[in-house]
This record gives C-alpha cells, sequence and structure tokens, in this order.
C-alpha cells in the first residue's frame, strides 16, 4: 500500500460493517469519547445521557441521568471484554469517591452475553478492589444523545480542521473519521497505529502534519476534562 499526496482522497466518514453496540458511563464523557474514538475495532461513538427516568435530559437539566457513551464496535476486531477491561482501566469506580449520579460508573449491557461478561469483570475486579465498587449494572434503555457541541469535543475545538474534513452536525455521531481524530488530536491511539491507518483515513498531507504535530504534542498528557 502506498499513500499518494497529491490527490484527493476519499475521506472515511462512512464504514459499513457489522457492529455491536456497548454503553458506558465513567465520568465526563468528552475524554471517554476521545478514548474509545481511537480504539482499533471501535468504528463509531456518540456521547448522550442514559440510565434515569426524567424525559428528554439535557447538558443543563440532566435529571436522574448519566453521562454516557454509545460505542458501535466490530467484535471481530475488538471484544467487549477488551473494552471492559479499558472501561475499568479508566475511570473511578470506588464507594468513598463521592461523585454526582451525572458522573455514576455504569455498564448498560445490550444482551445476555455482554450481561453476563459485565458481571464477570465486575465480580473480578471486586475481588481485587478493597472497596465496593459503586459500579451500576444495567440493561441499555433509552439513549438521549447530548447536544452537537458535546459530539466529538476535543476535535470541534480545531474549527478550521473540522471545516477542511468536512465535518458537519449530520457526521458528529457517525463518522468514523471523526472519531478517530477526536482520539488522535488529543494523543490517543498514538503514533505507530496513526501512520499505519493513514492510507485509508484518506486525510491529505497538509491535514496528517496537522494531526501528527497536535499527537504528538499531547502524548502521554492524559485526559482530564
Ligand atoms: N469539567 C467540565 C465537565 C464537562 S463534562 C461534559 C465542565 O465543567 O464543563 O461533564
Amino acid at each position: 500500500m502506498y499513500y499518494n499526496f497529491d490527490l484527493q482522497n476519499t475521506l472515511l466518514h462512512d464504514v459499513d460493517i457489522p457492529t455491536k453496540k456497548a454503553t458506558f458511563g465513567m465520568g465526563c464523557f468528552w475524554s471517554n469519547d476521545s478514548l474509545f474514538g481511537a480504539t482499533l475495532g471501535v468504528i463509531r461513538t456518540r456521547v448522550g445521557y442514559a440510565g434515569g427516568t426524567t424525559k428528554n435530559p439535557h447538558y443543563r437539566s440532566i435529571g436522574d441521568h448519566t453521562e454516557v457513551i454509545e460505542i458501535d464496535y466490530d467484535p471481530k476486531t475488538v471484544t467487549y471484554e477488551e473494552l471492559l477491561e479499558m472501561f475499568w482501566a479508566n475511570h473511578e469506580y470506588g464507594l468513598t469517591t463521592k461523585l454526582k449520579r451525572q458522573y455514576q460508573s455504569m455498564i448498560m449491557y445490550h444482551d445476555d452475553e455482554q450481561r453476563l461478561v459485565a458481571e464477570a469483570s465486575h465480580r473480578a475486579v471486586q475481588s481485587r478492589c478493597n472497596e465496593t465498587l459503586r459500579t451500576e449494572i444495567a440493561k441499555a434503555d433509552v439513549f438521549y444523545p447530548a447536544e452537537d457541541y458535546h459530539q466529538k469535543y476535543r476535535l470541534q475545538g480545531h474549527k478550521d480542521f473540522c471545516r477542511s474534513i468536512g465535518l458537519d452536525s449530520s457526521k458528529l455521531q457517525t463518522s468514523h473519521l471523526a472519531a478517530r481524530l477526536n482520539g488522535y488530536l488529543v494523543g490517543v491511539g498514538g503514533m505507530n497505529q496513526f501512520d499505519q491507518e493513514l492510507p485509508k483515513l484518506g486525510l491529505n498531507e497538509k491535514q496528517a502534519e496537522y494531526v501528527r504535530r497536535e499527537l504528538e504534542r499531547n502524548e502521554g498528557g492524559g485526559l482530564a476534562c
């Protein structure tokens, strides 16, 4: 495979393969969106509110809902077990951490298989953890997508770049490229993975250079909200 620097490439917004869904609440959804977006096997991400009873939650009127990320993943490339490992490794879930309902630690399963795997992983983490886990496991119910400005939040900070890849509101929750860039731009995924994926993402050389510069600057910097 070679990389053509001159031709106008097709940007990889749409990936049409069979996917499964995973839904996690693990604190502020901006950072989780970047974390999972750059994970191999993750096809699309969107952030929103779920797990509560109040109707039509919004960021400023979230009611009893929780900030969650909904992931469309290719189960042939990444397993639910692997996504759960990332879940446990990337947020606070001890009962002594006092957090509001907005940031509840939550696994929302989409089928019985996911439920069993989630329950087993909960037991395994609990057995090596001194405090009681605050993580809830519940059946995925209504997911309310968050406002556009919360989707791919880190990527949207790069206005001109977003314009250059044609990112409009119709693509914020569906674009594979946007999910990836939302991670790479803050240093998630790493340079090697970015360079390997570059030929299929369809970025031109100027865009690729922009991403490399940001990736290098932010790598290892953490994902604070
Ligand atoms: N520290 C951020 C959290 C945003 S998040 C989407 C803020 O206060 O705006 O919960």
